[in-house]
């Protein structure tokens, strides 16, 4: 009865959202439509697909199939301009703390997110060999709040569903979470992430007993 974890990425691992939000606003701005940080939150394990048309739904502009796929392109050559410069500072509080514990008690690890762009940023700030797989935005096909993201995860690390642990910032995440079976831990605002089986500010709040707690269940 193994236990696995599986860790979303923007917003667990390392902000991106506020790199997600520049290129956006850039998008924004050159379509006049009026974009903030709180309008950001909505966008938050959200697809890229997606978020555009959220976008375009809030400035009321109707798009051609070529000029929505323009903007992606533009949009992500921007984002992608950013996590350039990404390097291990921009991990988040006790991250790496918590993957080398269960590391080392070979604990198996998968990464589910909705990033296209999740390897190259796990490259970036030398993350990626904690993970036994990677479950991101080129290999599912439902976003979350659907579950699939994390079903392939627990299929790939042969962990039942119900014995995985998902690490989330993101409401809809939580939800997918829940709705696969697995034990959801939010990652962020307790009043916010209310679906959430437990809740911590960051795992500077998370320490070897409760994840002995979990693996022990
Ligand atoms: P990309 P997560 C999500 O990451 C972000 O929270 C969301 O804002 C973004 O639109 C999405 O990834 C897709 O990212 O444009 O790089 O494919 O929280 O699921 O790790
Ligand atoms: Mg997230």
């Amino acid at each position: 009865n193994k236990t696995g974890f599986i860790f979303d990425l923007d917003g667990v691992i390392v902000d991106t959202a506020k790199y997600h939000f520049l290129a956006w606003k850039k998008l924004a701005d050159e379509l006049g439509i009026d974009f903030t940080e709180k309008d950001n939150e909505r966008f938050k394990g959200v697809s890229r697909k997606r978020c555009l048309e959220i976008l375009l739904e809030m400035g009321g502009i109707k798009a051609t199939e070529e000029q929505f796929s323009a903007w992606l392109v533009e949009k992500n050559e921007d984002y992608l301009a950013y996590i350039d410069a990404m390097d291990e500072s921009e991990i988040l509080p006790d991250v790496p703390k918590v993957l080398k514990y269960l590391k080392n008690l070979k604990i198996p690890m998968a990464l589910g997110s909705a990033s296209k762009n999740a390897r190259s940023i796990l490259e970036k700030v030398n993350l990626l060999s904690y993970f036994d797989t990677l479950v991101d935005g080129n290999s599912v096909t439902k976003a979350k709040p659907d579950p699939e993201v994390f079903q392939i995860a627990a299929e790939r690390l042969g962990v039942k569903p119900e014995n995985c642990v998902v690490f989330e910032d993101a409401l809809a995440g939580i939800e997918a979470a829940n709705r696969a079976g697995m034990i959801s831990i939010g990652i962020g605002e307790a009043n916010v992430l209310t679906a959430a089986r437990f809740n911590f500010v960051d795992f500077t709040e998370i320490d070897s007993e409760f994840l002995n707690n979990l693996i022990h269940r």
